[in-house]
């Protein structure tokens, strides 16, 4: 997502990130069935029609790639080379997950669910359909949803058609894309995607804690114009409000400072476009020329404010390092 689009409470969706680790899976959303099965009483087997009919809610919710941030730290994690721009706001309908789960029965043994993808590919010499799962608990809360529209429109195929798991706080590797599949399961998943990636690790050898829920952070749309090949930004002198957007999985963000060449002060912050999504805030800064470095730092409500020295780890997850961007005011 080009920065410039914080503008926006929901992201047009041809503006939102995708990060897609294999092929856009070609579905025919008249034939395609959402299976419903394992440790359950009764399996169901859902068409897209079905899923229609059943209540459905809207919802907008900031979704960010565990990896977005990652092409800044040093050494730089093999994977997708994202700046800052992997993050967006949709507004997603679909279907509660809780009482479909609750039709399908499940058994008192069953401890997570499977969420499988009509994609297939190989990573770390696997291959392998994409899969994720997630605890009975968390699947259980009522924002997750089926999703099979995203801005009032039907998923475009990139984003899953025709029906996605959207998982609201979680890192997007969750929210399960092009969904075949959901799988009650009473033992812990031992999937590449689960136990292989998306763990806070400082080698290979260690198994490290699981990426799960989305760390409290603030960018900025950069003010000014950019040069071309250096990116860098060219403003006038003179008054200029400089707006962003803050977010966390794990708490309200309650907090945003913007900084002049280190120099704190708060940023004005307005209400979150949801439960679920980001709150925008804005900066009134007066540029005098010169170069100058601006900065920007969401808190969250439990205390946790963004790191100025990012903790490495091999994927290069979780980051949420304060943002830097450097303006030439003439
Ligand atoms: N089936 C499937 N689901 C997937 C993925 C994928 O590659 N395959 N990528 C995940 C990752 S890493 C992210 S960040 C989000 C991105 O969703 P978007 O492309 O709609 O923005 O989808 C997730 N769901
Ligand atoms: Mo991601």
């Amino acid at each position: 997502m080009p920065l410039e689009a914080l503008r926006y409470d929901v992201t047009p969706v041809g503006m939102h990130y995708l990060l897609t680790h294999f092929d856009v899976p070609d579905i025919d959303g008249a034939t395609w069935k959402l299976r419903i099965e394992g440790r359950v009483r009764r399996p169901l087997d859902l068409t897209l029609e079905d899923l229609l009919e059943r209540p459905s809610v809207s919802m907008p919710v900031t979704m960010e790639c565990a990896g977005n941030g990652r092409a800044r730290l040093s050494p730089r994690p093999i994977s997708q080379p994202w700046l800052n721009e992997a993050v967006g706001t949709a507004s997603w309908t679909g279907t509660p997950l809780a009482p479909l789960l609750a039709e399908a029965g499940l058994e008192d043994d069953a401890i997570e669910l499977v969420f499988t993808g009509a994609d297939r590919g190989i990573q770390g010499d696997v291959e392998q359909d994409y899969e994720r799962s997630l605890t009975i608990h968390e699947t259980s809360r009522p924002e997750v949803l089926l999703a099979y529209a995203m801005n009032g429109r039907p998923l475009e195929p990139q984003h899953g058609y025709p029906l996605r798991l959207i998982v609201p706080g979680w890192y997007g590797m969750t929210s399960v894309k092009w969904l075949t599949r959901i799988e009650a399961v009473s033992e812990p998943f031992q999937g590449w995607q689960q136990v292989d990636a998306y763990r806070y690790r400082k080698d290979n050898g260690e198994r490290g804690e699981p990426v799960t829920r989305i760390r409290v952070r603030a960018l900025m749309a950069p003010p000014g114009i950019p040069d071309f090949l250096s990116r860098r930004r060219v403003a006038p002198a003179g008054p200029v409000t400089v707006i962003g957007r803050a977010w966390c999985g794990t708490a309200p963000v309650v907090r945003v400072e913007f900084g002049v060449d280190g120099a704190w002060d708060e940023a004005k912050l307005e209400e979150p476009v949801g439960e679920f999504a980001w709150r925008r805030w804005s900066y009134d800064w007066t540029a005098s020329p010169g170069e100058h470095v601006l900065t920007c730092r969401a808190t969250d409500a439990a205390g946790n404010p963004q790191p100025l020295e990012q903790p490495w780890n091999i994927e290069g997850c979780g980051n949420n390092l304060v943002q830097e961007v450097v303006v030439t005011v003439d």
